[in-house]
């Protein structure tokens, strides 16, 4: 499954269909939901963060798992690491970023029914590094459709430079949710998956997700890797940041 660099270079991004089983993504669901219930749906547990979604507080769920918006802090548990760590991936990666990669943030996101989308952005404005692109990989672990809030993305948007973002105005707004608001996206195209599709993305690709309109949870994966020695610059300690090294490519070949 060679990745498409072609298409990195002109989109920004790519997706590689069937890229993870039905197990791989059970198994990283069923964890998280073990997570969630044992943080009672918000705060910390094991050192992985639990965030709670805005827009569903207030509401009863009758499991802990139906009011968490994110989980981060992923990347080192079983079954999560072994992912990130698949030769296959280290492969795509390394074609776009080199040989020496370390994987900085994790999130798993439930997006569960009447959750609200992340309004568009680049997760480079969240990155204040001393070295760029960072590659994003998003899981789907379950489909992504138009009803339950897929991700949308503006081809070709990772030549810009990082746009100004703005608080996301709406009041239940979850946590951390910013916006560009000096761009126009009219052009951009929704990512339709199946579950086990995964979408490799440039960190200045803007992209957005809408809300899930749904009854059926849109749950999906993500991680971010970045060149070895990349320098974190920020003047604090991002709480959901966590630097691991991955294994060399030509450890595999
Ligand atoms: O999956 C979503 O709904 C939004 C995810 C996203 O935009 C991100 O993690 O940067």
């Amino acid at each position: 499954m060679p990745p498409d660099s072609d298409a990195f270079e002109r989109n920004g991004f790519f997706v590689l269909k069937g890229f993870a089983g039905a197990a791989t993504c059970r198994a990283m669901l069923d964890d998280v939901v073990r997570v969630s219930r044992a943080a009672k749906g918000a705060g910390l547990h094991e050192g992985c963060l639990v965030m709670p979604e805005n827009n569903l507080a207030g509401g009863s769920v009758a499991r802990a798992e139906e009011g968490v918006s994110k989980i981060f802090k992923l990347h080192r548990r079983p079954a999560f690491r072994g992912f990130i760590e698949d030769p296959r991936l280290l492969e795509a990666l390394g074609s776009l970023l080199g040989a020496k990669l370390d994987c900085f943030l994790s999130q798993f996101i439930f997006k569960n029914p009447g959750a609200w989308g992340q309004p568009w952005h680049q997760d480079a404005h969240y990155f204040h590094f001393d070295d760029s692109p960072q590659v994003g990989i998003w899981l789907a672990i379950t489909r992504a459709t138009l009803q339950n809030g897929c991700l949308h993305v503006m081809p070709g948007s990772h030549h810009e430079p990082v746009h100004e973002h703005v608080p996301d105005r709406r009041p239940s707004a979850n946590l951390g949710y910013m916006e560009i608001v000096d761009h126009d996206t009219s052009a951009a195209v929704p990512v339709l998956l199946d579950p086990g599709d995964l979408l490799v993305f440039h960190s200045h690709l803007m992209h957005s997700s809408t809300d899930n309109e749904s009854e059926e949870i849109r749950a999906a994966m993500v991680y971010h890797c970045a060149r070895s020695g990349t320098r974190d610059l920020a003047d604090y300690d991002s709480p959901v940041h966590d630097w691991m090294p991955l294994p060399p490519i030509d450890a595999h070949s």
